[in-house]
């Protein structure tokens, strides 16, 4: 399908043991044969201490060598000249039975930033280009080896930040979602089909249990994409974190109990009120809730520049948060900033908790009732009331257990829209039913709901959406 071969740096550049150059496309192997240099005799991988022995630069394999697919060659990549550029390991694989099901080769050379760039200038000299961000995966999906939702999958499995995000996405990249959908469409087609029997002939008149059909049919998918639906917020949640706002005025302890959910010292934490300035943002996972949370500087009025753009910052955090967690001393009393703070945060999802607990108690929340029976009571200093916390947070975001290894969840707004998209068309086809409107109507909303579900795993995707998704990968990949 693609007649140009494809080249990158697969792995990151770095002070990392090894890095990977990976080139897709006709011209991989032609290339490897152009820069490889074997050493001793054909290694393969099974017999790692055989490629220990004789290191000898010039008792490379010449013109009788071949690459044999799928076992690991060891030797070296030259350049040009024949100067040797660095020591490496190469496999070659074997169309179609690979990442883009073209052939491929795979160089791993010593880390560090020069080797690799090194190799891959090597190799584009001989006949290929760099790759474009996920463009091996983006052959692999039209090359017809996995659809679009096991693409989307790849990337979110690169971009997890927590255990459950990953085995959502693995989920999906085994083609969980896929089948589903899959399995969904191939029986809308089967009704369409039945339908334009009935049109085509009307003598063999089975409109009313074709009718009948549809409704069952339209009624049993509403409840199942319904479902799917309703695991969207939490495959948002898992994917992203609960976005976490730590907020109170100076000196309650926000950059303590940062550091404690973080179990490290990131934040600053001195005695002096105005500590942080700046807004410190770190993903966690606390038994099993995951937390994008952010320590914010304490919100008071004042008159300093620098901690005035770190208040305004605070409170821009609050307002995008999907939880504040209200901190007050309790040691101090209900002061004008504390009542600000409430003010500004009365319509979000907050978690009230009086901090300082082991200290004498001079807070007095008894003017906001609720607050004051809801709050939670801690002492970072002590560890003390800290799991309390996690428990609100978690009972706040996961009704009732949920199984990321075998409940199927969205975590794709874009698969989330088109189900919402797909429902409505069926909606419209009971509707259509209810009001004994003609066939017809059923059957334009039928295949409106089989396109949506068909651009989920990427039956017919235009080139704007491609580039959209693909665009959001790394090179290399
Ligand atoms: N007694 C007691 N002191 C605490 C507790 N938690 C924090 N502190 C102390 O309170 C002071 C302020 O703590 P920080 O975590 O810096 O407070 P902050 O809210 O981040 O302060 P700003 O960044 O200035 O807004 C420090 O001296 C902490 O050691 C606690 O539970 N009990
Ligand atoms: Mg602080």
């Amino acid at each position: 399908m693609f007649t140009d071969t494809i080249a990158a740096i697969a792995t990151f550049p770095g002070n990392a043991g090894v890095n990977i150059i990976r080139i897709s496309g006709d011209g991989a192997l032609k290339i490897a044969e152009k820069i490889f240099i074997k050493k001793g005799k054909n290694t393969s991988i099974d017999h790692p201490q055989e490629d220990q022995e004789d290191m000898d630069i010039n008792n490379y394999c010449g013109d009788d060598f071949s690459f044999k697919p799928r076992y690991l060659h060891y030797g070296y990549i030259v350049d040009k000249n024949h100067k040797i550029i660095d020591e490496v390991l190469i496999c070659y694989m074997k169309a179609p039975n690979t990442y883009t099901r073209e052939d491929v080769v795979e160089i791993n050379c010593h880390g560090g930033i020069i080797s690799a760039k090194k190799i891959l200038e090597t190799v584009l000299e001989h006949g290929c280009r760099t790759a474009e961000r996920g463009e091996f995966t983006k052959r692999a999906f039209l090359n017809g080896r996995i659809d679009l939702t096991q693409a989307e999958a790849v990337i979110d499995i690169i971009n997890s930040k927590t255990d459950s995000s990953h085995e959502i996405s693995m989920n999906h990249l085994e083609g969980r979602l896929s089948k589903q959908i899959n399995s969904i469409i191939e029986e809308i087609m089967d009704i369409l089909a039945n339908i334009e029997v009935n049109i085509d002939f009307p003598e063999y008149d089975e409109d009313e249990i074709t009718i009948g059909r549809v409704r069952d049919f339209s009624e049993n998918i509403v409840v199942q994409l319904d479902r799917l639906i309703s695991t969207a917020d939490t495959g948002k949640i898992f994917k992203e974190g609960i976005k976490t706002v730590i907020l109170g005025k100076p000196n309650v302890g926000k950059s303590s109990l940062m550091n404690f959910l973080l179990n490290e010292n990131r934040a600053i934490v001195t005695e002096v009120p105005g500590t942080t300035r700046d807004t410190i943002e770190e993903y966690v996972n606390i038994k099993g809730v995951p937390l994008r949370i952010v320590d914010t500087a304490g919100v008071r009025e004042t008159e300093d520049r620098i901690e005035k753009i770190g208040v305004e910052k605070a409170l821009q955090k609050a307002d995008e948060a999907d939880l504040v967690i209200m901190l007050f001393d309790s040691s101090r009393e209900l002061e004008y900033d504390d009542e600000k703070i409430l003010e500004y945060i009365k319509d979000k999802r907050v978690i009230y908790v009086n901090n300082k607990a082991d200290l004498e108690t001079k807070l007095n929340l008894s003017r906001y009732g609720n607050i004051e029976k809801e709050a939670i009571n801690i002492s970072v200093l002590e560890n003390h009331g800290l799991e309390d916390i996690i428990d609100k947070i978690s009972s706040m975001f996961f009704e009732g257990s949920i199984n990321v290894s075998d409940d199927l969840i969205i975590n794709n707004v874009r698969h989330k829209d088109l189900l919402i998209k797909a429902k409505g068309s069926l909606e419209d086809v009971l509707y259509s039913i209810k009001n004994n409107m003609t066939i017809d109507f059923i059957e334009i909303d039928l295949k409106q709901a089989m396109e949506y579900l068909g651009l989920i795993v990427g039956k017919s995707v235009s080139d704007d959406l491609m580039d959209k998704i693909f665009n959001e990968f790394c090179i290399g990949k």
